[in-house]
Parts: structure tokens; sequence; C-alpha cells
């Protein structure tokens, strides 16, 4: 290797990085998503929905039983995804305040990271509202130290610092061995987490993400690229540095008829969660197996699929199955990415997931966002809502 090809860090080994690289410095250093927190109605209900319909393993609880007696917490995973369903055990508690207001919903999107107190002093020194300053938590397990600052809308970042414990979740957290209930599908990890903001809100949460989170812009679609002959909206991917963490932003646009992003405003009511991608290394498996447990998805109509094999030419899955699951495929010069949608998972037209298999590609799937806005739009004349 040439001294020019090496990378900077031994090209100059010893030597004080510059002041442009000290600039550069991640300030933020992320692991990744550590886990999602919702505020249900009943929480022992909806993990069981995550259980039998997504196949994710029931893992730790707290409530009553372990001395929490405001709230009761199931945890679910499968491969890196958890995700926490907290419920208020009386309705003068604070979360029973969002569950009025929000339905079942993210509140919490928590990162893993290596030092929660720095987290949250780097990121509140640049402008971050904190939500909780950095306190330890402690068991026979070991500790954790949390911290948050406040996101959009309602929504927090959670920074989760893990190093120092052992446990199943987090200290209190009583272990659940095994889930006899769970069916498990197939999937992995959180590939993004798309928050809906207010109208011309976008540029001050590109700002946050940028300036208080240190990610950068990683990719940017204009209504030229998504509007359908009805709804409009705006999207830009920010992305922290290692690009573990990927947070697409929506904003409304002015279309010809309401937006998919202004129905989700009205009803949720405000900026909040819009869309979790699930990874999976096999979307043939497990969108078979989603949907034999019953989870719904968006459909596109058959001529998406003889045109397909123009648009992305050669791909490894055979399209008669591509098609029969409803499955969306889109090409860029890395690679392909298939993915396709759920309809939304509460009875608000609010939240939804996306399953999503990476064959190579970065993209977020724009060669398919006219079908996929048409068949949302489609869903939402249904519903009496364009
Ligand atoms: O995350 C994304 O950008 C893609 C496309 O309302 C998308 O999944 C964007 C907006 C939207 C639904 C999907
Ligand atoms: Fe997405």
């Amino acid at each position: 290797m040439s001294a020019a090809q090496q990378p900077v860090s031994t090209q100059f080994p010893g030597r004080f990085p510059s002041e442009s690289a000290m600039e550069k410095q991640d300030f933020l250093p992320l692991n990744g998503t550590d886990h999602v927190e919702f505020y249900v109605g009943n929480a022992r209900q909806a993990a069981y929905f995550y259980r039998v319909a997504f196949g994710m393993s029931l893992v730790a609880y707290a409530g009553p039983e372990t001395g929490q007696h405001d709230y009761a917490s199931y945890v679910v995973q499968q491969g890196k995804i958890r995700f926490v369903l907290t419920t208020p055990l009386r309705s003068a508690h604070p979360i029973a305040q969002h569950v009025h207001r929000h339905g079942d919903a993210v509140r919490v999107v928590a990162l893993w990271v290596d030092d929660a107190r720095k987290a949250w002093q780097e990121t509140t020194a640049r402008g971050a509202i904190s939500f909780e300053e950095p306190r330890v938590l402690a068991d026979e397990y070991g500790e954790v130290v949390l911290s948050s600052i406040r996101a959009y809308g309602d929504t927090i970042h959670a920074f989760v610092e893990r190093k120092n414990y052992s446990g199943p979740f987090l200290p209190g957290y009583r272990a659940i061995e095994s889930d006899p209930v769970a069916r498990p599908t197939g999937l992995l990890h959180v590939d993004h987490m798309v928050g809906n903001v207010g109208w011309h809100e976008m540029d001050k949460w590109v700002d946050f993400y940028s300036k208080v989170m240190g990610f950068s812009l990683y990719q940017h679609f204009d209504d030229k690229d998504i509007s359908t002959d009805y709804s409009a909206l705006m999207s830009k991917v920010m992305a922290n540095d290692n690009g573990f963490v990927k947070f697409p932003i929506n904003e409304p646009a002015e279309g010809k008829r309401k937006s998919q992003v202004e129905e989700y405003l009205d009803f949720f009511p405000g900026p909040g969660v819009q869309h979790i991608a699930l990874a999976t290394n096999d979307i043939l498996h497990t969108v078979n197996r989603l949907h034999e447990q019953g989870v719904e998805f968006l459909r596109v109509p058959h001529t998406y699929y003889t045109e397909l094999q123009g648009r992305v030419g050669n791909i490894d899955e055979p399209l008669e199955e591509l098609e029969e699951l409803g499955i969306l495929v889109d090409r860029d010069d890395e690679g392909y990415m298939l993915q396709i949608f759920t309809r939304p998972v509460e009875d608000r037209p609010t939240l939804f997931f996306e399953i999503i298999q990476r064959r190579g590609s970065r993209s977020f799937g724009k060669g398919n966002f006219k079908a996929l806005f048409e068949a949302i739009e489609r869903e939402q004349q249904a519903r009496g809502n364009l």
C-alpha cells in the first residue's frame, strides 16, 4: 500500500490530529440502537402482539411483582431489536397522559453508547434540551448509566451505557428465561427509524441532528422524487458517523390533496415516529412468517412486477414470490434492496413497520416511492382521510 492510500491514522503514527480532523472527531459515538420504548394502554397485550405476530421473545419484565408499582414494562427481543412496552398502572401517572394523547406510541428511541454522561454533556452543550440528567441504575447484575434529551414532538432520545452490566435489560428488571409464545421471523436489527415533523420544521430537525448529535445528511429526497398526483412530502436521511444509526425525517408538503405526513400529524397528533425499518437477511422467509402470523402489508398493483425486471435487472429472488408477498425492490450503483411496508399497527393511521433486506444497496427505496405512496393513498382514501 502506498503512503497516499493509507488511512490518516497510520500515515502519521503518533502525530496530533490536525485541527480539521479534531473538528470532525465524533463527539457522540454510537454503538447502535439500544431499544425502542413504547407507551401503551395495555403492555401485556401489546407484548403479546410483538411476540406472536413479529416473533419477538419476552426477555425481561418489571412491574409490581418486582417492586415497580407505578408501571409495568415488558421487554421483547429478536436479534438486536429490543422493544419495551410500558403501561401506567394508574391514570394519574404521566405515562397515562402520553397514552391519552398519542394512543400506543413510541416514546423513547434509546441509543447505545460507551459514555452516557459524555453523550448528555456534549449534546446539551450544543443546545439539546435535557430530559433526564445522567443517573446510575444498579442491581446484582451491575450498573447502567442512563441520560436523555428531547427530540421532535414528545419523543425522547436516551443514551444507555451498559459496559458494566450483564443483566437481561436494565437494573430492576427480572429476566424471563424462555418464551414459548414467541414465533421468530428472522428479524435482525433496526435499519432506520423515521420521524414525521411538522410543516416547515425539516430544517430545524436537520440542524438538530447535525449540530446537536453530530449526524450528517446521508440522502435527500425532494417533492419531485416523491410527490404523486395527490400527496407530497420531503424527506432527508440523517446518519451518525459510523452509519449504524439512520434517522430519515419527513415533512409534509403541499400537494393536490392531504399529505400522508399531514394525516399522521393530525391523528398522532403532532410530530412522532412514523415507521421503524427492521432488517432481515431472508426477506422471503421473514415476510412469509409475518404474513402467516397476521401482519398486514400494503399491496402494489400487478404492473409494478411486470415493470420490475426492466427497472432493477437481475435479482436472486423469484419475481413470482416477490409479487405473491408484495415485496418491493430498488437498485442503486452499489447493489439492490428489498422492502415491504405494513399497514399501520395502530387504529390511528400512525406507526407502521418496514421490513428491509439490503443486498449491497444503501438506498431507501427511492424507485419505489411512487408505487408505495399510491398504495398509502389508497389506504388514506379507504379511511376517508384523502
Ligand atoms: O425510510 C424511507 O425513507 C423509506 C421511504 O412516508 C418512505 O422507507 C418515506 C416516507 C414514507 C414512507 C416510506
Ligand atoms: Fe424506511
